[in-house]
């Protein structure tokens, strides 16, 4: 059977990776390397949902291609739910994944409540017509770094009822449950249904 090819608006590495890897094999993933969208896409709005929007009208616009993107933030209880939608660049001008984790913990210094969330919104367009799926973890931030593996938040977050953070458990388990694992297990089940 032919595959079903999808074009992913990321210009993340990380996130293709991890979506390439839990995708199942009736579809072929498409970068915006792989359609040559070399330019930096705008991200201006104030929530997931609208960013999420953003980036996949931009592609849609310019290719007239079915595509989805994602918009991924990190929620923190205790912190007004900051850094959420400026999870990318928390730690401002010197934003990295070092930086922001640096910010985010100065921030929590002698904070007890440390409950948190992942948050991913996914926003498909297929045939001009715009869908949103959502997947969340809730969890902790730690008191101090740890783990190699993942990106971004991973070596900070405790998912519930685990007693290691992303970082430390790896690719594998971390995709299991992970916020990004549930918006797209939405999307996958729509997309099934659609092509019955
Ligand atoms: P796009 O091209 O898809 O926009 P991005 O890197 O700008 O990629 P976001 O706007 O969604 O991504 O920013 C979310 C930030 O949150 C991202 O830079 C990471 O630092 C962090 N993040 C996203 N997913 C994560 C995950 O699964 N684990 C840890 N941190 C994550």
């Amino acid at each position: 059977m032919k595959k079903r090819k999808l074009i992913f608006a990321t210009a993340n590495e990380n996130k293709l990776s991890e979506v390439g890897k839990i995708l199942s094999d009736d579809y072929e993933l498409l970068s915006l390397k792989d359609i040559g969208v070399t330019e930096e896409i705008p991200e201006t709005k104030s929530t997931l949902e609208g960013n999420a929007l953003q980036k996949a009208k931009f592609v849609h616009d310019k290719f007239k291609m079915d595509c989805f993107s994602e918009d991924t933030g990190l929620e923190i209880a205790a912190l007004n739910n900051a850094p959420g939608v400026f999870s990318a660049r928390y730690a401002g001008e010197d934003k990295s994944d070092v930086n922001n984790i640096a910010l985010v913990l100065k921030n929590l210094t002698g904070v007890q409540l440390r409950e948190a969330r992942f948050r991913t919104v996914i926003c498909l367009i297929e045939s001009g017509v715009q869908f949103l799926f959502e997947g969340m973890i809730e969890g902790k931030i730690t008191e101090t770094a740890a783990g190699s593996a993942g990106f971004g938040y991973d070596p900070i977050f405790i998912p519930s009822g685990h007693s290691q953070t992303f970082a430390e458990m790896g690719f594998e388990e971390k995709i299991k449950i992970s916020h990004r694992s549930r918006a797209f297990e939405q999307l996958f089940k729509y997309l099934q249904r659609v092509e019955v």
